[in-house]
């Protein structure tokens, strides 16, 4: 069965109310595919506000970040009740920002993970090395140290799609070649063949994100591996539509 195209636009720390309007607003005036699932994650205190401006049906909200809790005191952080209270049915975790700066563990995200999901809340699950990893040649024992954390506590995968960003083609501008990409995708996938099996594996949606614009996009086209992007700094830009329409 094919996978259905998927590109997610991660806004970062960016945004004021009006830039965010004019990005959704933007997307609503566009013309997208019908068969392209789009997440958009502004930044958490406009999440209500990109709920109510977007009037695209193939558009979704997403969180960037999630707790491992529903409620009570933790100073800061968001639960997966609140964001489906919102009207968020996404959310990001394990970004290669957060295990970086915050310094969350595999199994702290891994934990984020499984409670979003028990709590209804779709995943973008980021994994990715870092650049003295690919140079040691380690890349997939990065990459399946990280989805190993996943899967050891959470078997139904349906509502995880995985996010490929090597830490070394973030907000760079050095995207990794599309022929490095695939070649890695089929190593993840292979991975999780071993993990959480074939059927699931075939199905499980892999993005490449790092430096992806306008122009590079279609040249993973035909890789078969690459289901779709994680799109940063040019999500925030009119070629983000561009972005979206890459696979036409
Ligand atoms: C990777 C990506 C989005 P950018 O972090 O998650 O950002 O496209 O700016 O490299």
């Amino acid at each position: 069965m094919a996978r259905q195209f998927f590109v997610g636009g991660n806004f970062k720390m960016n945004g004021t109310k009006e830039s965010l309007t004019s990005i959704i607003d933007n997307l609503n005036k566009a013309e997208l595919p019908s068969n392209v699932e789009v997440v958009i994650a502004p930044p958490a205190p406009y999440l209500s506000l990109a709920v109510a401006e977007n009037k695209q049906k193939t558009v979704f909200i997403s969180s960037q970040n999630v707790f491992n809790k529903a409620s009570g005191a933790y100073t800061g952080e968001i639960s997966p009740q609140q964001l489906k209270d919102l009207g968020v049915h996404w959310t990001l975790t394990g970004h290669s920002e957060r295990r970086t700066i915050i310094k969350e563990s595999d199994e702290f995200i891994a934990e984020k993970t499984k409670f979003a999901l028990d709590s209804g809340v779709s995943v973008i699950l980021c994994i990715g090395e870092t650049l003295e990893e690919r140079q040691g040649g380690i890349t997939l024992e990065v990459t399946a140290r990280q989805l190993d954390a996943v899967s050891k506590i959470v078997s139904d995968w349906t509502n995880i799609v995985v996010a490929y960003e090597p830490v070394w083609a973030i907000g760079t501008g050095l995207a990794a070649t599309a022929q490095d990409a695939q070649d890695t995708h089929k190593g993840i996938r292979e991975h999780l063949v071993k993990t959480i099996g074939a059927e699931q594996a075939g199905k499980v949606r892999i993005l490449y994100g790092g430096s992806v614009n306008g122009k590079n996009a279609p040249d993973f086209k035909d890789k078969v591996d690459v289901d779709g992007f994680l799109v940063g700094g040019a999500s925030l830009k009119p070629e983000f539509v561009d972005i979206i329409k890459s696979r036409l």
